[in-house]
């Protein structure tokens, strides 16, 4: 397959927990996502990121990795997964790993190891004594607990900055880069055609000092995109990456542009590219929690100075640690096909490389959840500890989760109106949305005005038009309620233009040239209103044909 990953690719991100599950225990897994791959291949994607499916107790889902070359016996075996490259790959899709190394699991033969008293797995690590009788030092945690945890019954304690499960690894010590680099080449060598990796800009600590207290995460300027890490990067991409030709997309977090810049530098040769956060964060107050009505014009400025700032990068609006989008607009009920549609234009016509989460391309929403009971996350499970460890009443933790909770990307993928909603014949690990008896791929993918096939249109257009593709991205308008962005090529553009809120609003006469519709998320015409969340896709009549159009 010879895809360039950067300007072809459209990737479809899979939670195998919660995509299919073929075996009735309640779990989604591998042959689950076989059995789905026409799906996947119907929308046109080329290219699926697997959240973790490695041997993994399941503190995080996954992301607590026991054996990096193992399947989870639960989502099948390695046959499983062989077949799946291969049955992917007929349909021209690439399979992406998730590549989790801040961190293994506590389960990990390397962390036994080094607890049953072994120096060179305790190397592997993080092992510091403790200060004047308290911690080794002042940080903060992802996860909201303690970031040292006791090491055995010694008096050492081991750094984690996710759960008290996910011991963070020692990156000074080039024993693990080497077994890190051999675990790379054992997927590569599989026919995976690169990485997403997890938390990557935090792997290397410059010092253990003290951190300036912080609301946020206390101790975080020690180990954000540090030297360190870009060097690890670069050593990664030269001997292991660029042999095999394989790509990678570097979560990291908090970063900024300036960072952004730097590890996607094609000349320092580090990553292809990163999700950013900033335009995750325009809803929410210090942290993210703290949740308020999400304004559009914040979110079009955010947009636009990563559109303008990065010459290439990750474009997504969903993912399994986020709430859906759509449901973080306060007025979009009554309006959530329109709403999920406005936001497929606006991703697939973006400049880069565009993301969709399970669920996206037929506008599911965050779960309905009732009680913290339902509620499986460890992130959610832990703030909500906290939170009333610090007398937040009740009704106020709630409502944290409820806007923020990461189990609402991660309810079981909708496929039809049957109960459970053709996820599982068992009793789901998550609960299903009530919602599935009429958001469902069953339905939505026979309804020639549905979001999947709205989806399937952008995505078509991007491959037949170069301007969408590689064209450049010059913002023409950001008002209250509309964004107006042109993309051109070669003297020619095209022009998305969309109102972001339920009430009806003017179309900007920064797009009055542009008169020829290309696409619109409403079925029938209109004129010069936008109605709510309306997206519109136009060129100048003249220049339909030398678009590709
Ligand atoms: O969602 C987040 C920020 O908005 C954080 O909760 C999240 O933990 C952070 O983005 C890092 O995420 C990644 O690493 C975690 C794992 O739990 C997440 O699922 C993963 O995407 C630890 O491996």
């Amino acid at each position: 397959m010879t895809v360039n990953y950067k300007k072809d690719m459209v990737v479809y991100q899979i939670y195998p927990r919660s995509f299919m599950d073929s075996d009735g225990d309640g779990v989604g897994d591998i042959r689950g996502i076989i059995s789905r791959l026409d799906h996947i291949a119907s929308l046109g994607v080329n290219a699926i990121w697997l959240s973790p499916v490695y041997v993994s107790p399941n503190d995080d889902n996954g992301y607590d990795i026991a054996d990096y070359k193992a399947i989870q016996p639960q989502f099948g075996t390695m046959e499983d997964f062989e077949t799946l490259v291969r049955e992917a790959k007929a349909r021209s899709i690439g399979i992406i790993m998730d590549l989790v190394i801040n961190h293994t699991s506590d389960e990990h033969e390397w962390f036994r190891r080094a607890l049953a008293g072994e120096e060179k797995y305790q190397d592997y690590y993080i092992i510091r004594e403790g200060k004047d009788g308290g911690l080794p030092n002042n940080w903060g945690n992802f996860f909201a607990e303690c970031p040292w945890t006791k090491f055995g019954d010694t008096d050492k304690y081991y750094l984690h900055l996710f759960s008290k499960k996910q011991p963070d690894l020692n990156w000074r010590n080039p024993a693990v880069l080497e077994e890190v680099k051999d675990i790379m080449r054992f997927w590569l060598d599989k026919g995976v055609i690169g990485f997403r990796c997890d938390v990557i800009n935090v792997i290397w600590k410059d010092t253990l000092d003290d951190g300036k207290k912080s609301l946020v995460l206390t101790g975080s300027e020690h180990y954000l995109s540090k030297d360190g890490c870009h060097n690890i990067l670069n050593i990664l991409r030269r001997e292991v990456l660029d042999p095999y030709g394989a790509f990678t997309v570097g979560e990291t977090v908090f970063v900024d542009l300036e960072k952004a810049r730097d590890l996607t530098d094609p000349a320092r040769k580090e990553l292809d590219m990163v999700f950013s956060f900033e335009h995750m964060e325009v809803d929410q107050v210090i942290v993210k929690w703290f949740k308020t009505r999400l304004v559009p014009q914040k979110l079009m400025r955010v947009i636009t100075k990563w559109q303008q700032g990065l010459d290439w990068n990750a474009t997504y609006f969903e993912n399994h640690d986020q709430p859906r989008f759509l449901s973080r607009f306060s007025d979009a009920k009554g309006h959530r096909k329109e709403c999920a549609k406005m936001i497929a234009g606006l991703l697939l016509t973006l400049r880069g490389t565009p993301y969709i989460y399970e669920g996206q391309e037929i506008g599911m929403t965050n779960g309905d959840f009732e009680n913290i009971g339902e509620i499986m996350d460890i992130e959610s499970r832990n703030i909500y500890k906290l939170a009333k460890k610090l007398h937040f009443p009740r009704a106020l933790r709630w409502k944290m989760i409820m806007r923020t909770s990461r189990d609402h990307a991660r309810t079981p993928m909708q496929w039809d109106w049957s109960e459970n909603a053709g996820f599982t014949t068992g009793r789901p690990w998550l609960k299903v949305n009530a919602n599935h008896e009429y958001i469902n791929v069953k339905r939505d993918t026979v309804d020639k005005n549905g979001v999947s096939a709205f989806f399937k249109q952008m995505i078509h257009l991007r491959k037949t038009c170069p301007a969408l593709l590689e064209g450049s991205f010059e913002s023409l308008f950001e008002g209250r309620q509309v964004y107006a962005f042109k993309r051109e090529y070669e003297g020619k553009a095209l022009v998305s233009v969309m109102n972001m809120t339920a009430k009806p609003a003017k179309l900007p006469q920064q797009v009055m040239g542009y008169t020829q519709m290309v696409a619109c998320n409403y079925a029938e015409e209109a004129g010069d209103t936008l109605r709510p969340f309306e997206f519109r896709l136009l060129a100048k009549r003249s220049d339909i044909n030398a678009l590709g159009l």
